[in-house]
């Protein structure tokens, strides 16, 4: 294994903690005051949702020294501590976004301290869990006592594990021989249901729903396979779904468990390596898995557990964030979040691993491709930097200082009239956009530097925009706690980027009058004049998908359907087998 030395030191000046949470968030949102100086309420929401482990699954282990609980007490603690503190703190209490909260820092304080802090939350950005109503008295007192106490540690999770959830359901042998559909498949959109662990693949052309996929539960993303005939799913229960697009009705071919949680998926794209592998990271057991591409058969397991850049201290729960298959070599890129570490792992010889260790900036989270597919940059959301790996020379190239808590999804290429080829990422804890030069090139003064901020209509992005057909730029704001804001996005005109954006009240549009109606992720049709917006309501509710004509910049379509439960991503096979953003 080669490791790279290449950190700046500004790039370990990692945030305050920053616990979240949904509650405080929806509190905060009603009268707009900052309930937690210094953590933006969209950030408090995003960072709140369940991690899915189940309170069995973690045994208990009990401290005599730490106050008691009894059986009925410690699984009241675990299901709060997984579904409201875990995504903050670590599933093992280590720390992340949130403080370390390990029975050395805890028992020092005693229950009476742990037990104010819980109720009233802390100015660096702890939810008032009591005082909000959140959590009863009770409970209080049992996060307080339980806190104390060693963590309990979820299972791990390898070979067998995995083999034990693995199930091919059409070999491939057995699979169509050629496509059986008439769908124009680069046109085709797999959707994510959120709440209902399903994708819905929507036919682009004529806006009908083809067909709906069960998934994993809460499925996050959908990635496609380098020929454009296999999605792969996962959930956020490390559920990895493989869907056949040639088959008469696309659906489930293979699924698999990659662990207990997790985000990212993606498969290998080198020539020669096509459709051949699949890669799966996980939040827990922190590791990553490399898959056959074609049954989802488990190959490799790799853990990311280990030193943390800058302070090189153990980390033993370093979550695997998003990852993308080099177009340069056999190679993926895996970016870890808590070490802040990206690695390129080369696939062309499993037994003989080779990993490049890059050292960045922590959280890595998301990010995309520059347009020569040359750089991959990344959020080191925490650090309020981007980072940039140079893939053909398996190098670090930069690190960029941008806004607060920078959240590009995978960014948006475009050519800047002024500073020529540009990537861009909007922020959730600030109103501005970052266009970062990409051309080392033919640009060098631009390159790797941000050569212009636009301002957005707030805080609370999630995702950026653009085509290479298109000359606008497309700008959600999904977690601003302003209505008005997170159910409109703003566009900007390319060529005249001083003039500002216009606001297209997408929700409005929608026809839907009830709920938060937040307007999340731009997506592209293939020919690159459409663009797709989601709708997101809650559960119960109503939701829709609004398409925008990108010349006009006017509605051209609504699909509302019983069926589309908590539309978020949505993924053009087209654009996402090619990487084009
Ligand atoms: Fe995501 C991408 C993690 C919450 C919608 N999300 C990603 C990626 C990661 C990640 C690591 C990059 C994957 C890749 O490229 O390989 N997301 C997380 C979280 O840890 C977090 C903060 C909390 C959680 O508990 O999951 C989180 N994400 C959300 C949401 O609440 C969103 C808005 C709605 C939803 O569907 O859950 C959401 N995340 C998305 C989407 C992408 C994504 C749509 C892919 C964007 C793209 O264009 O590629």
């Amino acid at each position: 294994m080669r490791t790279m030395h290449r950190v700046r030191a500004t790039t370990l000046a990692v945030l305050a903690a920053l616990p979240l949470a949904i509650g405080a968030a929806q509190a905060q949102q009603k009268d707009e005051k900052p309930v937690h100086p210094g953590t933006p309420p969209s950030e408090l929401m995003y960072k709140g949702a369940p991690v899915p482990i189940k309170p069995g699954e973690a045994p208990d282990v009990t401290e005599p020294k730490a106050p008691p609980l009894t059986p009925d007490e410690f699984n009241t603690a675990k299901k709060i501590y997984f579904e409201r503190c875990a995504g903050c703190h670590g599933v093992l209490r280590k720390g992340a976004t949130g403080k370390p909260l390990t029975p050395d820092i805890t028992m020092k304080r005693g229950t009476d301290y742990l037990k104010v802090f819980i109720n009233y939350g802390s100015p660096a950005g702890m939810p008032n869990w009591g005082s909000s109503g959140q959590l009863s008295e009770k409970e209080v007192d049992i996060m307080a006592r339980f806190l104390q106490q060693p963590p309990p540690v979820p299972p791990e999770f390898g070979m067998a594990e995995m083999k034990a959830t693995w199930k091919v359901i059409v070999p491939p042998d057995q699979r169509p021989k050629k496509k059986m559909n008439k769908f124009n498949l680069d046109n085709l959109f797999s959707v994510t249901l959120r709440d209902a662990g399903q994708v819905a693949l929507i036919d682009g052309d004529s806006k009908k729903i083809v067909s709906v996929v069960d998934t994993g539960y809460a499925v996050h993303i959908s990635r496609l396979s380098s020929s454009g005939r296999y999605l792969y799913v996962i959930g956020r229960d490390a559920q990895v779904n493989l869907i056949d697009l040639w088959m008469e009705k696309p659906d489930n071919v293979a699924v698999v468990k990659v662990g207990l949680e997790a985000r990212s998926v993606d498969t290998s794209k080198y020539k020669g390596w096509e459709d051949k592998y699949a890669i799966a990271g996980s939040y827990w057991p922190p590791q990553y898995t490399i898959m056959k591409g074609d049954t989802l058969e488990p190959l490799k397991i790799v853990s990311t557990r280990g030193m943390v850049v800058g302070t090189q201290e153990y980390h033993p729960e370093p979550r695997v964030a998003s990852i993308v298959a080099s177009h340069n070599k056999p190679q993926f890129v895996v970016n870890v979040k808590e070490t802040g570490k990206i690695l390129l792992v080369d696939y062309k010889d499993l037994k003989n691993l080779e990993v490049t260790t890059i050292d960045a900036a922590r959280f890595l989270h998301d990010g995309g491709w520059d347009s020569t597919k040359r750089y991959f940059l990344v959020a080191a959301n925490n650090s309020n930097q981007i980072a940039v790996v140079d893939t053909k020379d398996e190098k670090l190239a930069a690190i960029v200082d941008v806004g607060k808590i920078p959240h590009p999804g995978r960014g948006a290429n475009f050519v800047d009239p002024k500073f020529g080829p540009v990537w861009a990422t909007g922020d959730l804890g600030d109103d501005g956009i970052a266009v970062i030069g990409t051309d080392p090139a033919k640009h060098k003064a631009n390159a790797w530097k941000v050569v212009r901020t636009l301002k957005s209509q707030g805080g609370g992005s999630l995702f950026i925009k653009t085509h290479p057909k298109s000359t606008h730029l497309y700008v959600d704001n999904a977690l601003n706690p302003d209505p008005k804001i997170s159910s409109s996005v703003a566009v900007y005109d390319i060529k005249n980027l001083d003039k500002g954006p216009q606001v297209l009240p997408i929700a409005d549009w929608s026809g839907i009058k009830d709920g938060p109606r937040r307007v999340v992720q731009p997506e592209y049709n293939k020919a690159g004049d459409e663009v797709w917006f989601s709708v997101w309501n809650g559960k119960e509710q109503e939701s829709a998908i609004v398409i925008v004509d990108d010349k006009t910049l006017k509605m051209k379509a609504v699909i509302k359907d019983k069926r589309l439960v908590t539309p978020t991503g949505k993924f053009n096979v087209y654009n996402t087998q090619h990487d084009i953003y």
